[in-house]
């Protein structure tokens, strides 16, 4: 009889062979190769960017590869912030939960995705490189691009839902094999994640789909930019969570155990997880304080949600800040502080999501002044602004994904990881870099200094007449992304070692799944947090009750603006 239901069980579960292991991992492999060789090249250019506000134009050395400053920052924002984060994120969101169940993934449409990407990829970038489509990462409209770059864009969102139903098809496997369990951890993160992230693409992919597509393609001539605005930010608040999460996905199930202890509390994590899908969603316009046509009740109500997206963050920061004194007490830490000093620095994988944590605390304070109206009134489109995000999505995604790849690639390869000196010198590069950067953008923002511009290519003493005041900011500027550059070299030298350096026996190391001091057995929170449908549901009707007021004034008196090439 038993073993008439486990044969059942495992029919259902379909466990994967040897062979398919090794097939999975190499899907895995495929979507972090492509998504850091993205970031090498954005990573370049970010140099370029550093150097412009220190007052020095590299641009001019760089013809014909690089037209412009603006070029270049498409370049940087499309291949940093969507390309190198879409492919890491999918294979992770995928690989891990298959782990975590012991299942076998879909993987003809793991690979489907990846192909969808990769095209959509190569679409977008043929129109950057071309110098057609320098509008910036944020696209915004009646800038105009070309139909090859919005086209791709469109196919790289598209592609980036389709784990989702990875995901979703594999815990209602696992399910049906444990009926009544609540949904193993990771797997909820994952699938929470992925949720939120279909319903916030819904946004910029309106606007693609009806807005630049059609517009970019000559079928119709004008275009609605506030409009085009709005849905771009329905998507890209949201985004900037989809960026987070599965960082927080390493720090709460991986990094634990890593750093030698437990996560304190299951349970949490979830609560963590749940709010943050919650309010994501109804909070882009507050990228839109100064815009016209929203009305200031609309901002208000935005300015209170925004400040409410916090709390899952401040809720991780005490949860993790526990777990690891935890771990650095298991390892002999005392007094104060002691478990601080005991926990694994020369680990690099633990020192870059430790040290991660500790920029984003900077981050999020920065985070929590840009959600407060007023205040965001006098740092909005100033360089405070890409301060904040390198201390986010610099940090909370790119440095624990870097973090996470020093025991990643030896498990996906079997290859042992390339120098660990080197890779921890790479870390406190990047971390003193971006931090350097961070702390320099932070106040030459306050003093007004504007984002985006093109500065170094001003005449000399008219740079200095307008800038001069904050000199020292915007060279320490300059100096901070060649900190975080060199890290960057030193960070690829450990990846390209790795990927085809020496096979080790010993270096095929198990994923660091954590154990629990508190479990979700018996939690009443984290039933509450179990039925995913009905908390879709939920989110998406809390969003339209937002959107529906913001949207009906621009619905009811469209605006048709013909495209401009500025460049
Ligand atoms: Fe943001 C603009 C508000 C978080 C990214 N954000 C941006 C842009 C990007 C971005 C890319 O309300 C620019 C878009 C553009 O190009 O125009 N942001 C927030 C708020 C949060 C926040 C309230 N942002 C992020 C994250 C990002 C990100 C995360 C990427 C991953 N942001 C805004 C607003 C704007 C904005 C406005 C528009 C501004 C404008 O004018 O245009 C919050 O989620 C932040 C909450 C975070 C915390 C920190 C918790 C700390 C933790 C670490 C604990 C440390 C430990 C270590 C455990 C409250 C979890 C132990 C250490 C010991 C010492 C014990
Ligand atoms: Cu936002």
């Amino acid at each position: 009889m038993s073993a008439a239901l486990s044969n059942n069980a495992s029919r259902i579960l379909a466990v994967p062979t040897a062979g398919e292991l090794a097939g999975e991992k190499k899907m895995l492999l495929a979507f972090w190769v492509t998504g850091f060789l993205a970031l090498a090249v954005g990573i370049s250019i970010g140099v370029l960017q550093s150097t412009n506000y220190a007052g020095i134009n590299l641009y001019p050395y760089l013809q014909p590869f690089l037209k412009s400053y603006y070029q270049g920052l498409t370049m940087h924002g499309v291949l940093n912030a969507y390309v190198f984060t879409f492919f890491t994120i999918s294979g992770w969101l995928m690989y891990l939960p298959a782990r975590e169940l012991k299942l076998k993934p879909n993987m003809g449409l793991a690979w489907f995705t990846y192909a969808l990407m990769l095209l959509g990829t190569l679409m977008a970038a043929y129109g950057m490189f071309d110098n057609s489509s320098s509008v910036l990462y944020t696209m915004y409209a009646p800038l105009k691009g070309s139909a090859w770059f919005y086209l791709g864009i469109t196919l790289v969102v598209v592609a980036s839902i389709l784990p989702l139903f990875v995901v979703l098809e594999m815990r209602a496997r696992w399910k049906k094999a444990n009926p009544g369990q609540l949904t193993p951890l990771v797997t909820y993160m994952s699938a929470t994640t992925l949720l939120m992230w279909l319903l916030a693409a819904l946004g910029a992919g309106t606007e693609a789909v009806f807005l630049l597509d059609p517009w970019s393609l000559g079928i119709v001539h004008t275009i609605d930019p506030l409009l085009a605005r709005t849905l771009f930010w329905w998507t890209g608040h949201p985004i900037v969570y989809y960026w987070l999460m599965p960082g927080y996905v390493s720090i709460y199930a991986l990094l634990p155990r890593q750093a030698g202890g437990k996560l304190i509390s299951d349970p949490l994590a979830r609560l963590a997880f749940l709010l943050l899908f919650v309010f994501s969603l109804p909070v882009g316009t507050h990228h839109q304080y100064t815009d016209p046509g929203i009305s200031p009740v609309m901002k208000g109500i935005v300015t209170a949600l925004t400040l409410s997206v916090a709390i899952p963050s401040l809720i991780t920061a005490f949860t993790i800040a526990l777990s690891l004194e935890y771990g650095g007490r298991r390892r002999g830490g005392k007094g104060l502080m002691g478990w601080w000093t005991a926990l694994p620095w020369k680990d690099a994988s633990v020192a870059a999501q430790v040290l991660a944590l500790v920029s984003f605390i900077f981050g999020g304070a920065g985070g929590i002044v840009n959600a407060s109206w007023q205040l965001d009134n006098v740092v909005h489109n100033t360089l405070w602004i890409p301060a904040h995000f390198h201390l986010t999505v610099g940090t909370m995604t790119t440095l624990v994904f870097m973090g996470v790849s020093f025991w990643l690639l030896p498990h996906l390869t079997g290859r042992r990881l390339y120098s660990p000196k080197l890779a921890l010198w790479s870390v406190w590069l990047w971390f003193l870099g971006l931090m350097t950067w961070g702390f320099a953008g932070h106040w030459a923002g306050m003093d007004g200094v504007p984002r985006r511009a093109w500065v170094s290519a001003l005449p000399h003493d008219q740079y200095l007449q307008l800038y001069g005041a904050v000199h020292p900011a915007l060279i320490i500027v300059g100096i901070g992304g060649v900190i975080a550059a060199v890290g960057a070299v030193l960070y690829y030298i450990v990846f390209f070692g790795t990927l085809f350096g020496q096979k080790d026996a010993k270096a095929m190391v198990e994923i660091p799944f954590t154990q629990y001091i508190t479990s979700s057995e018996g939690s009443v929170m984290a039933r509450i947090a179990e039925p995913l449908g009905l908390w879709t549901l939920i989110t998406f009707v809390i969003t339209l009750a937002v959107y529906i007021p913001v949207f009906w004034p621009m619905l009811t008196h469209p605006i048709h603006a013909p495209g401009f090439v500025l460049w």
